[in-house]
Parts: structure tokens; C-alpha cells; sequence
């Protein structure tokens, strides 16, 4: 066996078997040591590894270890985000803002900075314009796609250039469309809406990493909900998915005001739109309810 070790990266995991991009852009198939699996370490798509021949010719690589990694994102499991683009369609399936208020705070948890993809503008110009402004005001970056509108050059390379990015949002929200727009990629599946439900059909199921603009571009399956409490979010890290409350702090009467009608809180000065509000109270309740059912 050879004794030289070469840096790679998971890009797709199917049945114990890896692909394994390596830093001169080949990609190798490899299957985990067996060391791995005695410390319970779980190759993850989106990981840093090393690897070396095996000497088998079936799978001619073992993963051999693992490098710590930034964050991990569970089902879907991937790893080592920098971007997540939430995608949210104006119409068809019908905007969920809870989902994408709960992934701002797990990327504010993460380290990922999320950026938001109101997609089939052309359905609604009224509904795109409320969207627009609620989470620009809320301070996040916000891109629009139609079906006939996509993302410019400029814009493209503000969200990929060498970065990981991931894209999350609901079941038939335009992810994988996306991906393939932007991409030009045949074996990227897209769906039709109708079809989906019915026989769920064209949704997307593995993860996999996909090279684009010196970073890769990540098609996840569809988040239909996260339960904010069975993330890894803790209380506090519920109004972190609030710029606009952050934006106050240290303006309310008392430190630790959670803004929920406390005396002399500055919520006035915050701008936060009311439906963000509601979703914040309600994120918080559930996990002050949580924390107090099952404890920390
Ligand atoms: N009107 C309109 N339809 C779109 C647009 N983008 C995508 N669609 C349609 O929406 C449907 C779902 O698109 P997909 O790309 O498969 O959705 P997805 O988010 O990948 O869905 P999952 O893989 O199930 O998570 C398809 O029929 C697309 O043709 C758009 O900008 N405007
Ligand atoms: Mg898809
Ligand atoms: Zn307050």
C-alpha cells in the first residue's frame, strides 16, 4: 500500500462508498478506514480528508482520516458550509417564513451566512416586493429568480466565488432548477410540482457536492419542517436569527430583556417587521417550554 496521503473532498456518499474530489480536480472512489468506523466517525459529503490507495481495484482508495470540520448540517448531513441560500417561492408551494426565520438562526448557529432566494417572482410582483423588503430591512442580502430572470454574473459570484453554498427551502421551491440553471447540469433533478406529490417522484434525495466557481454548490434534499427545539438551537440562540433585535441590545431597561413586553424595552427602535416579531415570540416560547419539559 502506498504510503502517500492526498487531500480531498467528499462530494457524494452512496452505500459506504465515497467520491472523493482531490486538490488536482480528479475525483477517486474510497471507502472508510476502518479505524473510522471504531471511533464512530461518520464521513460526511462536504468533509475534508485524506486518502490512500487501498490496493483494491473495485474501491483503489481508503479514507484514511478526517479533518475537523466548521459545521455540520444533519439531514440533510453535510458538512463544512459557508453559504446557505434559503430559497422561498413567491407562490407554489405557498411561502413557509417559520422555515426560513428557523434556518436564519441555525445558520447564525453554524457560522453559514444565509442569504435569501425569493424564487417565481413572476408569480406575485406584490407578494415579491413584501418578501424583499420584510428581509432587507432585516439586514440579509436578498436575490430574486423567475422563470425567466436569473441571478447575474455579478451577483453569482458574490454568493460562490470559492465559497461552499448550500441551498435548503421547502419541497418544490426551485432548488434543483436553480442548480441546474446555473449549472447546466442534466443530472440535476427537477420536478413537477403535481407529479412530486403524487408519487414523489424528481425530488431531490442524496446530497451531493458539485464544483462551480472555484467553491462547490450543494442541492439539497427538501427541508418540509424543522422543529426548532430537535436542531441543536438553544434559547439564546433563537434572537441571533434576529439582526433587528441584536441591533438593540443594550437599549432595553433591563440586560437580559427578551423583548416580549418587558418595561423600557427599545423594541420600537428595533424596525422589526411584525411577522418577524411573531415568529421570534413564538420561537422563543417554544423553547423556553421545551428547556423547562425536557430541560437544557
Ligand atoms: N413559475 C415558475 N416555476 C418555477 C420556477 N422555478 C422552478 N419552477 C418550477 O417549480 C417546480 C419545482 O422545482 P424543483 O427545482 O424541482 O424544486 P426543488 O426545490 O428542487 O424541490 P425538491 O427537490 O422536492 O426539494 C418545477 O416544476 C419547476 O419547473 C420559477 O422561477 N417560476
Ligand atoms: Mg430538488
Ligand atoms: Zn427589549
Amino acid at each position: 500500500m502506498a504510503e502517500d496521503k492526498q487531500k480531498g473532498r467528499i462530494t457524494k456518499g452512496v452505500g459506504g462508498e465515497y467520491t472523493i474530489m482531490l486538490e488536482n480536480g480528479s475525483s477517486i472512489l474510497a471507502a472508510p478506514r476502518g479505524i473510522l468506523r471504531k471511533q464512530k466517525v461518520v464521513p460526511t459529503v462536504g468533509d475534508f480528508c485524506y486518502v490512500e490507495e487501498s490496493g483494491d481495484p473495485d474501491i483503489p482508495y481508503v479514507i484514511a482520516s478526517i479533518e475537523p470540520r466548521k459545521n455540520l448540517l444533519i439531514r440533510p448531513s453535510v458538512s463544512n458550509i459557508d453559504v446557505l441560500i434559503i430559497a422561498v417561492s413567491i407562490s407554489d408551494p405557498e411561502p413557509d417564513l417559520k422555515l426560513v426565520d428557523k434556518l436564519i438562526i441555525l445558520c447564525a448557529k453554524l457560522s453559514i451566512e444565509p442569504v435569501i432566494l425569493l424564487t417565481k417572482t413572476d408569480l406575485s410582483e406584490e407578494q415579491t416586493e413584501i418578501l424583499r423588503n420584510e428581509y432587507r430591512e432585516a439586514s440579509f442580502q436578498v436575490y430574486e429568480t423567475s422563470n425567466t430572470s436569473m441571478l447575474s454574473e455579478e451577483q453569482i459570484h458574490e454568493i460562490f466565488s470559492g465559497h461552499t453554498v448550500g441551498i435548503a427551502g421547502q419541497s418544490g421551491v426551485g432548488k434543483s432548477t436553480l442548480c441546474h440553471r446555473l449549472t447546466g447540469m442534466e443530472h440535476i433533478e427537477v420536478g413537477d410540482i403535481s407529479e412530486r406529490l403524487k408519487r414523489g417522484k424528481h425530488t431531490t434525495r442524496h446530497v451531493e457536492l458539485f464544483p462551480y466557481e472555484n467553491g462547490f454548490l450543494i442541492d439539497t434534499p427538501g427541508f418540509s419542517s424543522l422543529e426548532i427545539d430537535r436542531i441543536g438551537i438553544e434559547t439564546q440562540d433563537v434572537v441571533k436569527g434576529y439582526p433587528e433585535l441584536l441591533r438593540i441590545a443594550g437599549k432595553c431597561r433591563f440586560d437580559d430583556c427578551r423583548h416580549k413586553g418587558e418595561m423600557g424595552c427599545a423594541l420600537e427602535e428595533s424596525g422589526i417587521s411584525q411577522g418577524r416579531l411573531n415568529r421570534y415570540r413564538e420561537f422563543l416560547d417554544i423553547m423556553i417550554e421545551s428547556t423547562r419539559r425536557y430541560g437544557k
